[in-house]
């Protein structure tokens, strides 16, 4: 696997910060963008600061690049006025330059706030309707309907990864069947880069845990195959917190406490 140049999109960010190292030696030459302060830019890297919402911005940004990773963005639930130019205006932004510069995919950091609303006591293939538990999972299901739109009328193609919870370690219960372990990710990033066709491919971003509540059965042709667990931090986590109230709305959704968030005062 090895592109000639690769964007990262939110390099600034949790994952991103993460990610950057671990791209570099997937591509020739890996550009990073972000609104906020990045690390200087080591060999074989371009550091570029750039506004989601910022058309001519998004437009030079994709200059020159073979696929993008877009971990830009919100990345949590915020007023609907902080959301729009980041995640919709700025998803839009990045697919009408990647159209214009001919870039051939786009993986997305997508999310399991998308279906937010589907119980803990169900498992949930890809393809089921969206049941977005916040402004932020909204803005998620648009992005992947663009997806969607920009492969079916224009063949640009994008895997998105409705990433659970990618953390270092499980932390709570519910991440005992939300965990995706840092390295689960970059396997399933290069996976979606190297399939030979995916679309638009909708996969959930979760380890091989013991408990879950997602089927990927429908996207076995991107190859993604987790090799980490939730499971050796199960009994621990149980133990520090033995009790969950099952009415609460944090165990009874999948999306957890972001189906509580807002709303938010009126600005
Ligand atoms: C997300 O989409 C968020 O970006 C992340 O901060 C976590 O809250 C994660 O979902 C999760 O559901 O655990």
């Amino acid at each position: 696997l090895h592109f000639n140049r690769l964007l990262l999109t939110g390099a600034a960010g949790t994952l991103g910060r993460m990610l950057r190292p671990r791209l570099k030696r997937y591509c020739q030459t890996l550009r990073v963008s972000d609104i906020a302060a990045m690390d200087p830019a080591a060999e074989g890297e371009e550091v570029v600061v750039a506004r989601l919402e910022d058309e001519a911005a998004m437009y030079e940004l994709l200059r020159g690049v073979d696929a993008v990773l877009h971990f830009g963005g919100v990345s949590i639930e915020k007023p609907f006025s902080t959301v729009l130019p980041a995640n919709i205006v700025g998803a839009y932004n990045l697919y009408e330059a990647a159209r214009r510069h001919g870039t051939k995919r786009i993986i997305v950091a997508s999310s399991n706030h998308v279906t937010g609303f589907y119980g803990q006591g169900e498992t949930i293939p890809a393809h089921v309707v969206p049941r977005p538990d916040s402004y932020y999972g909204l803005s998620k299901a648009f992005g992947e309907n663009l997806a969607q739109f920009y492969f079916d009328r224009h063949g640009l193609e994008t895997v998105s990864v409705r990433i659970g919870s990618c953390v270092p370690a499980p932390e709570d219960r519910r991440h005992l069947s939300s965990w995706l372990s840092h390295d689960d990710l970059e396997r399933l990033l290069v996976a979606a880069l190297s399939a030979p066709v995916v679309g638009h491919s909708i996969v959930y971003g979760v380890s091989d845990n013991r408990t879950t509540w997602w089927h990927n059965d429908q996207s076995r042709h991107v190859g993604y195959r987790p090799q980490d667990s939730s499971e050796p931090w199960r009994a621990a986590i149980e133990a520090k917190q033995p009790l969950v109230n099952p009415k609460r709305p944090e165990a009874r959704y999948q999306g957890g406490a972001f189906v509580t968030l807002g709303p938010f005062p009126f600005a």
